[in-house]
């Protein structure tokens, strides 16, 4: 018992983090520290659920679509309805906008009016993953909001570029389920205790090793990717010891799972443009954008392959971008391979 309870005495809990950490934020009131405990809970909630979707009549997609035309699976819609009411009833945003939705959300009650920041997430990213029981992920990024406080929240709110960001994060529902975050000062795991109910904290400022030998791409779509794409990825390929190349082809089909591996032990995901979407799949505001932050934040780099991620200024809410994400190094040697024979292909 005495081992238990000294056990328990050593965890922090994520509420007992973000408030330890709220000094980080000098003039914090800890709306940011409430919201982000919210965002915890909803988590909870979705994975409660995400854990049973076997067993209940919960698989299998809906009737509906959602904005991306994409059939919406039944957790897609529970994950996004946990997520916004969340939000909502925390009362520590005045709007929210997801992948789920075609519009923004502004909540119209006195306590969000008043309240300073905008969320924006992919309630549960990979979900075509569900039914096969691969691991999947919830995606959120937080700004303080532009428009005046005690008004509604307008579109200028979630339009803002990545370097806005207060807060990001993910979790992640595999084996365990993690919730990772950072609000500009390092980055931090949590894993979800079950018999307790709690994220507690299991990976304290996590940083991205600078090299790596794992690179994560669709490899389907590699000969309607750029020239500068296609020989990075066959660089990757080549048998090199002083490199210790080849590298391992990791792709799981969920952003989440490949970039969490890749946080953890090094590696480059690319989700590029390609001929037939010169704009790549990924969502700038709701998928690249927190991403981002964390690799950054974790000493890795974000770019669509030319430009920082975190530079873009959005244009509309859903717009997508080409995604390269990962360990410094590996980021930087994709980028030569695209000036040098991306150039040259335009040339030709
Ligand atoms: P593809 C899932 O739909 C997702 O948005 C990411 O989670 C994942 O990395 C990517 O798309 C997979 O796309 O075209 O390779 O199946």
């Amino acid at each position: 018992m005495w081992r238990y309870l000294r056990a328990m005495s050593s965890i922090v809990t994520l509420s007992e983090f973000i408030m330890e950490r709220q000094a980080d934020f000098p003039y914090a009131s800890g709306d940011l520290s409430r919201l982000l405990a919210d965002i915890g809970i909803a988590s909870k909630i979705v994975n409660h659920k995400v854990n049973k979707a076997g067993l209940q009549d919960i698989l299998g997609a809906m009737e509906s679509t959602n904005v991306q035309g994409e059939t919406q699976m039944k957790l897609d819609v529970f994950a996004d309805q946990a997520l916004l009411n969340a939000v909502r009833w925390g009362g520590q945003v005045c709007g929210a906008a997801s992948e789920e939705n075609e519009r923004y959300f502004a909540f119209d009650t006195e306590t969000c009016r008043k309240s300073k920041y905008v969320i924006l997430f992919d309630p549960l990213d990979g979900s075509s993953n569900i039914d096969v029981n691969v691991s999947i992920g919830t995606i959120f990024s937080v700004f303080r909001r532009k428009s005046s406080v005690g008004d509604l929240a307008n579109v200028n709110d979630f339009l803002q570029r990545g370097a806005e960001q207060v807060a990001a994060g993910y979790v992640i529902y595999g084996s365990s389920t993690m919730l990772v975050y950072t609000t500009g000062h390092g980055v931090n795991g949590f894993t979800l205790e079950p018999s307790i109910g709690e994220f507690c904290l299991s990976h304290e400022n996590m940083r991205i090793p600078e090299d790596g030998k794992i690179y994560s791409i669709n490899e389907g779509n590699l000969y309607t990717c750029s020239k500068g794409v296609q020989t990075y990825v066959d660089w990757c390929r080549q048998n090199d010891k002083k490199t210790s190349r080849p590298y391992s082809a990791r792709y799981i089909g969920s952003l989440v799972a490949d970039f969490h591996r890749n946080l953890i032990k090094g590696g480059i995901y690319i989700y590029p443009g390609t001929e037939k979407n010169p704009e790549g799949k990924l969502r700038l505001q709701y998928e690249c954008n927190p991403l981002a932050f964390i690799a950054e934040q974790a000493g890795g780099l974000a770019t669509d392959g030319k430009q920082r991620i975190m530079d873009l200024q959005p244009k509309e809410l859903h717009q997508r971008t080409p995604l390269f994400i990962g360990s410094k190094n590996m980021v930087e040697r994709v980028h030569q391979m695209i000036a040098e024979y991306d150039q040259a292909e335009i040339k030709n």
